[in-house]
C-alpha cells in the first residue's frame, strides 16, 4: 500500500499551509467548502440515470415538487456551500447573468468566486463525463463591502487558486494555488478525497489533437494548415496524431493534463470570440496547465494576460504541452512548417 493514500485533501492543504506559514489559513478552509460541494454534486450525478426508473420524469417528481435540472442543482448546492463561510465578497456562475451577492445576514470575506457549475451538461443524458469548474481571486477594494465589477474583471494572471472536478468513472478532484497541481480521488465509501495524483506535470509534447473538427471549413487559415499538417505521416516528429474529443471540456481537459498534447476551442468566421468563457473556463484550466508546466494561449496572446470587459466574456483557447501549444501559435502567425 502506497504513502499517498492516507493523504485526504484536508490533511494536504494543512501540510501546504504549514510550507507557508504567513497563509492565513483562510483558503484552506474555503477549498474544505468546496471540496464538500463537489461531493454533493458527485452523489446527485452519480443518480442522475436513474431518475427515470425512481420517477423522476418530466419537471416534477413523485412527490409533486419540481425537479431542477442538474446544472441548476449545481449551482444551488455551491451558492451555499460557499456564501456563509465569510470567505468571499461575491461569487459569479456560468448560471447567473449578474454578480452574486453574499446575503447581508453573512460575513464577508476578501475572496471572489468564479465557478461553472456543471461543465458539459449536455453529456448528462449518454453518461459522459461532466464537471465543475472554479477560479478565486482576492478582492481590489477595501474590505466590508460587498464586490464589485472591479473585484470580479482582473486578469487570470491574479488568480490565487483555481480547480475542477471530473465526474468521470470516479470523481477527482484537481487544485492548484499556482506552485504545483494535485489531483484528489474521492473514495464513494468513505465520502473522502484523497491524493491519487501527486504534482501532476504535462508532457512536453504529445500525439493527441482535441477539437471539433466539424466546424473545420469555418476555421482561419492558420489552424485548418495546423490540424492539416497534424494529419501528415512523420515518423520524426510523431505524426499524424491521435484525435480524442469528448465535447466536455473538463474531460478533455484532464486527459490533456495527464497524458499531453493539444485541446482547441477556436474562434471561427461565426463566432470571432470562440464558444468557451474566459473567466470560469479558460483562465482556470490557464493557471491549472500552466502550473503544471504547459501552455495557453487565445490564439494570440497568453489567456491569463487578458484584461476582461464582461462578466461571461468568451475567448478562443489553445491549451496543453508547451511544443504543441507553440506549434499552433506559429501556423495561426502564419509559419508553417513544411
Ligand atoms: P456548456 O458550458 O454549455 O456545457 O458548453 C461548454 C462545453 C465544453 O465543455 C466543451 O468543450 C464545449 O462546450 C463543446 O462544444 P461543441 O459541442 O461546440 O464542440
Ligand atoms: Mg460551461
Amino acid at each position: 500500500m502506497t504513502k499517498t493514500r492516507f493523504m485526504t485533501l484536508a490533511r494536504h492543504i494543512i501540510e501546504g499551509k504549514k510550507k507557508h506559514p504567513e497563509a492565513t489559513g483562510e483558503l484552506s478552509k474555503l477549498l474544505s467548502d468546496l471540496s464538500l460541494a463537489a461531493k454533493i454534486i458527485s452523489l446527485e450525478v452519480n443518480k442522475a440515470g436513474l431518475s427515470n426508473i425512481l420517477g423522476f420524469t418530466g419537471s416534477s417528481n413523485i412527490h409533486g415538487e419540481q425537479v431542477k435540472k442538474l446544472d441548476m442543482f449545481a449551482h444551488d448546492i455551491l451558492v451555499k456551500a460557499m456564501d456563509h463561510g465569510g470567505h468571499f465578497c461575491a461569487l459569479v456562475s456560468e448560471e447567473k447573468e449578474n454578480i452574486i451577492h453574499i446575503p447581508a445576514k453573512h460575513k464577508l470575506g476578501k475572496y471572489i468566486l468564479f465557478f461553472d457549475p456543471l461543465d458539459g451538461s449536455s453529456n448528462i443524458e449518454v453518461n459522459n463525463s461532466i464537471g465543475t469548474i472554479f477560479s478565486i481571486y482576492k478582492r481590489l477594494t477595501s474590505d466590508g463591502k460587498p464586490g464589485i465589477m472591479e473585484d470580479c474583471l482582473q486578469q487570470g494572471i491574479k488568480q490565487i487558486a483555481a480547480g475542477y472536478v471530473l465526474y468521470g468513472s470516479s470523481t477527482i478532484l484537481v487544485y492548484t494555488t499556482g506552485e504545483s497541481v494535485h489531483g484528489f480521488t474521492l473514495d464513494p465509501l468513505f465520502g473522502e478525497f484523497l491524493l491519487s495524483h501527486d504534482n501532476i506535470r504535462i508532457p512536453k509534447k504529445a500525439q493527441i489533437y482535441s477539437i471539433n473538427e466539424g466546424n473545420y471549413l469555418h476555421w482561419e487559415d492558420g489552424l485548418k494548415m495546423y490540424i492539416n499538417y497534424l494529419k501528415e505521416e512523420d515518423k520524426e516528429t510523431g505524426r499524424p496524431y491521435s484525435l480524442r474529443y469528448v465535447g466536455s471540456m473538463v474531460a478533455d481537459l484532464h486527459r490533456t493534463l495527464l497524458y499531453g498534447g493539444i485541446f482547441m476551442y477556436p474562434s471561427d468566421n461565426r463566432y470571432p470570440d470562440g464558444k468557451l468563457r474566459l473567466m470560469y473556463e479558460c483562465n482556470p484550466m490557464a493557471m491549472i496547465v500552466e502550473a503544471a508546466g504547459g501552455k495557453a494561449i487565445n490564439g494570440r496572446k497568453r489567456i491569463m494576460e487578458v484584461q476582461p470587459e464582461k462578466l461571461h466574456e468568451r475567448s478562443p483557447l489553445y491549451i496543453g504541452s508547451k511544443y504543441d501549444v507553440e506549434l499552433v501559435e506559429e501556423f495561426m502567425k502564419g509559419n508553417s512548417r513544411k
